[in-house]
C-alpha cells in the first residue's frame, strides 16, 4: 500500500498517522495533479518509534462523502473531547476543491462524513493545530492543482489569478475553528510569510514562497509554520509569535526527496520531535506512488531547525 502526506498526532499516548492513500488509477500525470486520484483513507498507528505499524483498515471512502467528486488529497485529524475529526480535501462534483470533515469516536475511524464541506472552505491541504490555550486553528491552501489561485477573499474566480513576480506571494489561510470543530468561527485570513527584512516573500521567490502542505507546531513558546515550496521541492519553515503570524522565513527543514511532491508533519512523541514525510523510493520514483517515512527532527539551541536530507538519512540508517 502506498501512503503520502503524513499528518502525525499523538492521541492517548499512541502515535497515529493520517496519510493520503496513493494508488495507480491510470490517470496520466499533469501539472494539476490529476494523477493523484485517490479514493479513500486508512489510519496507521504505532506504540513506539521503530515498532510495528498497524493499518486500521478503511477509515473513509469517497463513495461515503455525499458531496465529493474526485481526488481525496492530504488529510489531517484532531481530537476534541471524546471525538476525533478527520479533515480532508476533495473536489466536489464541479471539480472544485473544498475541505470536508468526518467524525468518529475512535482515532482510527471508521469516520462518518458530514453532508457538506466546511462552509467557507476552499483549496486543499488542511492542517489543524491545537494551541496550548485549547483553541484550534485550521491552516489550508495550495497553488497550481490545489486551486488557491482561483479564490480571492473567499470568492471563487473560476480562473487562475497569480500576483506578479514582484508582488507578495499567495498566502496559506488560517481560520479559528468553531466549538463544534466542523465550522470556521471566522473568515479565513492570509498567513503572511516575511523575509529577513520584514518584507513579504514574493511570487517570484520560488525557493521560499508557499506552495502547499502548511503545518504548524509550537516550540519554546514560538509558532513554527512549515510548508512545501512545490516546484522547488523543499520543506521550509518560518517562525512567529501568534498562530495568525506574521511568520519570518528561517530556512529549509527538508531538501527535495525522490519524487515531485514534498509534504510533511512535525510531532513530539516520547520526548523527541519527529518529522514525517514521504518519498517515491519504494515505487522506483513514480510521482504519485509515495511512501511515508519518519526521522528525528532537531531544534537547535537558538530555536532554528537542523536541515535534513532524506538521501543522506537513508544512507546513515543502513
Ligand atoms: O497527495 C496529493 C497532493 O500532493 C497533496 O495534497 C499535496 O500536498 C501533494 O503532496
Amino acid at each position: 500500500m502506498y501512503t503520502a502526506d503524513p499528518s502525525a498526532h499523538v492521541f492517548n499516548g499512541k502515535l497515529y498517522v493520517y496519510p493520503s492513500h496513493d494508488f495507480e488509477s491510470g490517470i496520466p500525470e499533469d501539472d494539476l495533479g490529476s494523477h493523484f486520484n485517490m479514493e479513500d483513507y486508512h489510519v496507521f498507528s504505532m506504540d513506539s518509534v521503530g515498532g510495528e505499524v498497524t493499518d486500521h483498515g478503511l477509515a473513509l471512502h469517497i463513495d461515503d462523502v455525499p458531496w465529493a467528486g474526485r481526488q481525496m488529497w492530504a488529510p489531517d485529524a484532531a481530537k476534541k473531547g471524546d471525538e476525533y475529526f478527520l479533515y480532508f480535501p476533495v473536489k466536489d462534483k464541479e471539480d472544485i476543491f473544498h475541505i470536508g470533515v468526518a467524525i468518529s469516536k475512535n482515532p482510527e475511524g471508521p469516520f462518518e462524513a458530514m453532508d457538506n464541506p466546511i462552509e467557507g472552505s476552499y483549496s486543499m491541504d488542511p492542517a489543524v493545530f491545537e494551541d496550548t490555550d485549547g483553541k484550534y486553528y485550521m491552516y489550508f491552501g495550495g497553488i497550481w492543482g490545489g486551486q488557491l489561485q482561483q479564490w480571492d477573499q473567499g470568492e471563487y474566480l473560476g480562473e487562475d489569478r497569480y500576483p506578479a513576480d514582484d508582488e507578495p506571494a499567495l498566502a496559506p489561510k488560517v481560520a479559528l475553528m468553531g466549538d463544534d470543530m466542523v465550522s470556521f468561527a471566522e473568515e479565513p485570513k492570509d498567513v503572511l510569510v516575511l523575509d529577513e527584512k520584514g518584507d513579504p516573500i514574493v511570487t517570484g521567490d520560488n525557493d521560499r514562497r508557499f506552495f502547499e502542505a502548511a503545518w504548524v507546531h509550537k516550540y519554546d513558546g514560538k509558532y513554527y509554520l512549515s510548508y512545501s515550496t512545490g516546484d522547488t521541492h523543499n520543506i521550509v519553515y518560518a517562525i512567529g509569535d501568534s498562530p495568525y503570524g506574521p511568520f519570518t522565513y528561517k530556512g529549509v527543514i527538508l531538501d527535495p526527496v525522490l519524487g515531485w511532491t514534498n509534504h510533511h508533519s512535525i510531532v513530539k512523541y516520547q520526548g523527541k520531535w519527529w518529522l514525517f514525510f514521504h518519498d517515491s523510493s519504494m515505487s522506483g520514483g513514480k510521482t504519485h506512488l509515495r511512501s511515508v517515512k519518519m526521522t528525528e527532527l532537531t531544534h537547535n539551541p537558538d530555536g532554528s531547525i537542523k536541515r535534513l536530507n532524506a538521501f543522506v538519512e537513508a544512507e546513515s540508517n543502513k
